[in-house]
């Protein structure tokens, strides 16, 4: 145990003296000391103290297989030691990145046959942007340059992810955004509306992408880009009405519809992806995440025929990355989407576990004094926090009580993660009835005393 205490302590000075942490404030966590996460299997996680602890956000949305499968790792140790790095920039190419492009367009919907690849979801965006902007040049329109995206959604981190993004703690500290992206607001009835039901609302929401495109002009706008759902914004399932109103509204005005499926993407809806749950049809998909279980980073982007084929009769379209299509992240990737069919893990999801979750969700928290609703279908629910459920009353200091919330879980050895005053999870697609009730067992332990710390209970 001394033991332990010493290299948890050992790591933790370390980590404080040499290691900045992504979106983290570093003054406060240096003080505290980060959990030294050590190993993990299935839907555990083990810290440096020897605590398991119940992984309920698969890692960060996309550890979609659960961890340690050996069938990932032996296909990275293979294919390093055959093609370790390889690049497609030359007229080269090697088998796994056609493999797995050729695997894609079987998991994809019909138009989607093409694919570029990058290592991340915010290189995914950035990409899907070169490839709409270099789509409108070819068709003879290099004026529709304007790129609509939702304020609260999340597309990454790079200047044109973050840009795309609507997150305000974001884009205050960039000075210099992207330009030719506007945002209109996001379909959030419970934070958002103002009595009106849930479908109007919807509709509503949709139909400010129309007044902007009008504002803008028509001939000025390329794209509007969408998370199927809001994930880091907060789980935000739009109303029903929404995303066939959309696509009315892009099919009207020629503006190309891209879906961000960084995680909606590979079985979280039980769908193989999450445009499919809500029934609509982009022109462009963006994925990461789930690609490779996050076991290697990749990203891709799925180009629609019409987009594809007017890039390619285009001429050179001048984009990629060293690591485009990488020889190892391709064969993990590959393996990985063998694992999610050939195991039914998706089906199951959507048969199976994915009801179970839902249903044992609404069951535990559903009236529950301070939860104000619960979204989700498959494997990813929000669940809302709210001063008076029956009211749709939100907490004034709604941010600190899902912090609170969500130390509360961590103390439990729940992953939870909060968003504002919504409690987020998103457990790996492996996760079965027992380990189901565990996290439900431990989020509701944790916003029972969350309620009890507000004199609430
Ligand atoms: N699009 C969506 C919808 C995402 O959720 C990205 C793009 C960017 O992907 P990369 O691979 O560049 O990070 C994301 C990433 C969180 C959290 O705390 C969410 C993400 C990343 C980090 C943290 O919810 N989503």
């Amino acid at each position: 145990m001394n033991d332990r205490i010493d290299v948890t302590a050992r790591y933790r000075a370390l980590d404080a003296a040499h290691h900045m942490h992504p979106f983290s404030d570093m003054a406060e966590l240096n003080r505290i000391g980060s959990r030294v996460i050590v190993r993990a299997q299935g839907v555990y996680l083990w810290d440096s103290q020897g605590e398991r602890i119940i992984d309920g956000m698969a890692g960060l949305w996309c550890v979609n297989v659960g961890y340690g499968r050996r069938e990932l790792a032996d296909a990275a140790f293979a294919q390093m030691q055959t093609l370790p790095y390889y690049n497609t920039f030359f007229k080269t190419t090697h088998p796994r990145v056609i493999e797995l492009s050729a695997m894609l367009a079987t998991l994809t919907p019909e138009p989607f046959k093409r694919f570029m690849y990058c290592n991340s979801g915010s290189e995914a965006n950035d990409t899907a942007l070169r490839a709409v902007h270099r789509f409108w040049q070819a068709q003879g329109q290099p004026q529709k340059r304007y790129v609509i995206a939702r304020r609260n959604a999340y597309h990454g981190s790079t200047l044109a992810g973050a840009t795309l993004g609507g997150m305000n703690d974001m884009h205050e500290q960039m000075p210099s955004m992207l330009e030719h992206v506007a945002h209109i607001d996001q379909p959030y009835w419970f934070g958002e509306s103002h009595g009106e039901d849930v479908e109007t609302f919807g509709l509503a929401r949709a139909r400010q992408l129309e007044a902007k495109i009008i504002e803008l002009g028509a001939e000025n706008v390329a794209a509007f880009i969408g998370e199927p759902f809001q994930g880091a914004g907060g789980v935000i399932f739009p109303p029903s009405s929404y995303w066939p109103e959309i696509q009315r509204i892009c099919r009207k005005h020629n503006v190309l519809l891209i879906a961000d499926e960084v995680i909606g993407g590979f079985g979280r809806t039980g769908e193989w992806f999450a445009h499919r749950h809500f029934g609509f049809e982009p022109d462009v998909i963006t994925m990461a995440k789930g690609l490779t279980s996050g076991y290697m980073p990749m990203g891709a982007v799925a180009l629609s025929d019409r987009v594809a084929d007017a890039i390619v009769e285009g001429g050179e379209f001048n984009h990629g990355f060293t690591y485009s299509g990488h020889p190892v992240a391709a064969a993990v990737a590959l393996a990985n989407l063998k694992l999610l069919s050939e195991e039914g893990i998706v089906a199951r999801v959507k048969e199976d576990t994915g009801p179970y979750f839902q249903a044992r969700l609404r069951e535990a928290l559903g009236a529950h004094r301070i939860v104000g609703e619960i979204t989700g279908a498959g494997l990813v629910a929000g669940i809302q926090l709210a001063e008076d459920s029956t009211k749709r009353k939100r907490f004034a200091n709604g941010d600190d009580i899902g912090t609170l919330c969500r130390d509360l879980c961590f103390k439990g050895n729940l992953v939870m993660r909060a968003s504002g005053d919504r409690m987020l999870l998103s457990p790996p697609l492996v996760v079965t009835h027992a380990e189901i009730d565990e996290i439900v067992a431990k989020a509701k332990a944790a916003i029972d005393e969350t309620a009890r710390a507000l004199e609430l209970a």
